[in-house]
């Protein structure tokens, strides 16, 4: 679909968020829905950015514009995404973990999770450890989402189960983690409960998690 390559190359070509606005609009206009504009087009993007950035082909500034023209079409789509989606009563708490500033995954699970009819309490980013439990306690939430982008900041989720343990809610909260380098062993391995690999099936397993919860 020509408007879905538009508007893969306008998050490549680092255009400014205005640009990608008026082609998403385009590409809602023609009737795609907000999944297929999501996925196959500022995704698409963002994965292209991604692997130029790995192999030192453009740096940090260049990938931050490129964000910021993601961050400006993901909004336009997140009400369209959360009216795809079906209702269910439940309240996450999500943020970036301690020391990581990444924060376009997190806020794809978080719309993702909004469209699922869950009600969600965006952290931010670097949070340390002690927040989300606060966080989690003063908002009665289930759920206690972890995103970490980096390598060095992934055991940060470790101390996030302790400090849960530490203040007696450990059974109470379901602690989901997921980001880039994050996978099932190390999920176990820090005793956290849930692990996904994307922002669809994180809010798929928020909702199974609240519903077994009763
Ligand atoms: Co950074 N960065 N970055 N970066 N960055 C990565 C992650 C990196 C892999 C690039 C590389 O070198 N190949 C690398 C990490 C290496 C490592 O640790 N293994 C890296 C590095 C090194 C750094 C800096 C240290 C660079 C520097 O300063 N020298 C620095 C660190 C800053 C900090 O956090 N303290 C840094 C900075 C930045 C920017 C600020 C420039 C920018 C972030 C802008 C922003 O987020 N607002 C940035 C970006 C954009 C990237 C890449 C290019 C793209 C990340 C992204 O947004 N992907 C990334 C390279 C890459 O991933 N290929 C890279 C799109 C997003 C949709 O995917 O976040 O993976 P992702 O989310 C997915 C899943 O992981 C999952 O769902 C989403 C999709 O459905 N998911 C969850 C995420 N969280 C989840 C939680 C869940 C479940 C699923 O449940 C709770």
């Amino acid at each position: 679909m020509e408007i879905l390559n538009q508007i893969s190359e306008a998050i490549i070509k680092q255009s400014k968020p205005d640009v990608v606005r008026g082609l998403v609009k385009e590409a809602l206009d023609a009737g795609l829905t907000a999944q297929q504009v999501l996925m196959d087009g500022l995704l698409a993007g963002m994965a292209v950015i991604g692997e130029r950035f790995k192999n030192n082909e453009i740096y940090v500034p260049q990938v931050l514009v490129s964000a910021r023209g993601m961050k400006a079409g993901s909004e336009m789509l997140k009400p369209l995404l959360a009216s795809e989606g079906v209702k269910a009563s439940g309240r996450v708490v999500i943020g970036t973990v301690k020391g990581d500033l990444h924060d376009i995954g997190k806020n794809l699970v978080s719309m993702m999770m909004e469209g699922k009819g869950l009600e969600v309490v965006d952290l931010g980013t670097d949070v340390p450890p002690e927040k989300f439990i606060q966080a989690a306690i003063d908002n009665n939430a289930q759920i206690i989402c972890c995103s970490a982008l980096l390598t060095t900041t992934m055991s940060e989720m470790k101390h996030v189960v302790e400090k849960a343990v530490e203040m007696g809610v450990r059974d109470r909260v379901t602690i989901m983690v997921g980001g880039a380098p994050v996978n099932e062993n190390f999920c176990k391995s820090i005793g956290a409960d849930i692990y996904t690999p994307d922002a669809a099936s994180a809010s798929d397993a928020a909702v199974a998690a609240i519903k077994a919860r009763g």
